[in-house]
């Protein structure tokens, strides 16, 4: 998938080996606001099926800072969901930060976190402790401290990287480290 300005939002799928066909019209994502870049995929209702949600970069007249959901029909089609405006950063990233099985959802940059209640509605919730940000770009999870809940990194082109340490004091998480049977 590729998003970019001046270049159409554009859906590619591979059709045979490496060929590709693009089919963002048909998928119906091809109205996005803003200045589109980072896709990230993920079923974030529980139904399954890969949803989307595509980061902007920043704001102005032409293009104003909206991220928006789609979510899958369950057919590869997309229905928009909902938009976040004035967001910072190149991408939205999903991890199941309070460890309830859902995936919640961070925009590399924001100081705050979106948690979900389980069918894809996202609400404000613990704010991210970060400052003097300038063009974030991209973020990753991981649990970095081995306390069972994942923490984040966000990748910054004209500040210092900042990682994020999750302080979660609830929920329930089991780390199972697998052997596989002797031959
Ligand atoms: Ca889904
Ligand atoms: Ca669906
Ligand atoms: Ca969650
Ligand atoms: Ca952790």
């Amino acid at each position: 998938m590729l998003f970019d300005v001046p270049l159409a939002n554009l859906f590619f799928r591979n059709i045979d080996g490496n060929i590709f066909a693009e089919g963002s019209a048909f998928r119906g994502i091809n109205d996005f606001d803003g200045g589109p870049h980072g896709a990230c995929f993920a079923d974030l209702d529980n139904d399954s099926d890969y949803d989307l949600i595509n980061g902007t970069t920043y704001s102005g007249a032409k293009f104003p800072a909206i991220s928006n959901i789609f979510r899958n029909n369950g057919n590869g089609t997309f229905t928009f969901n909902r938009s976040f405006s004035n967001i910072e950063g190149y991408m939205g990233g999903f991890a199941d930060l309070n460890n309830d099985i859902d995936l919640d959802l961070v925009f590399a940059g924001n100081d705050i976190c979106y948690l979900n209640d389980g069918t894809g509605n996202f609400t404000v919730d613990p704010t991210i402790p970060v400052s003097d940000i300038d063009d974030p770009r991209t973020i990753g999870f991981a649990d970095i401290d081995d306390y069972g809940d994942l923490d984040f990194a966000v990748g910054y082109k004209r500040s210092r990287n900042w990682l994020i340490r999750n302080d979660l004091d609830s929920g329930n998480w089991l780390k199972v480290r697998m052997i596989s049977p002797q031959s």
